[in-house]
């Protein structure tokens, strides 16, 4: 079924120049890009984004390197894009991201792990709208 997730390029990916090699295999695969922008995260979106961390033992160390330099946020549209795309991103943890997913390729830290993506349509939704205007999307 059609439907569209929220991705987002951390900024270790940025600032490593990976933003052409992550995007480049979204649209290999065939997805659409439907928003694309390059922002600086601060300390109130970073809590709503990651609203179900916050009181993690990890969340201090998260949120310093989620606010640590840009992201490139963008909503992408396919066939069952969710799950898609978290099969393209790999496992969280690097130890366990497998070799051909993004971070299997490019990820040695959990928290530096190169890429966001939403991890259901549900939650997709919600991402989408804290990140981007109705009419920042192109249909
Ligand atoms: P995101 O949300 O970045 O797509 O990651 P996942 O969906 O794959 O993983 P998650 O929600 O469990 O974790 C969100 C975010 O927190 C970082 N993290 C996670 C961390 O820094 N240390 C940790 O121990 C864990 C579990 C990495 C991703």
């Amino acid at each position: 079924m059609k439907e569209r997730t929220l991705l987002f390029i951390k900024p270790d990916g940025v600032r490593r120049g990976l933003v052409g090699e992550v995007i480049s295999r979204l649209e290999h695969r065939g997805l659409r890009l439907v928003g694309l922008k390059m922002l600086r995260m601060n300390r109130d979106l970073a809590h709503r984004h990651y609203e179900e961390h916050v009181n993690k033992p990890f969340y201090p160390g998260l949120e310093e390197f989620i606010l640590s330099g840009p992201i490139v946020a963008m909503v992408v549209e396919g066939d069952d894009v969710v799950e898609m795309t978290r099969t393209m991103m790999g496992k969280t943890k690097h130890t366990e991201a497998v070799p051909g997913t993004i971070r299997g390729d490019f990820a040695f830290s959990t928290t530096q792990n190169i890429i966001h993506g939403s991890d259901s349509p549900a939650r997709a939704q919600v991402e989408i709208a804290n990140f981007f205007k109705e009419d920042e999307l192109i249909g």
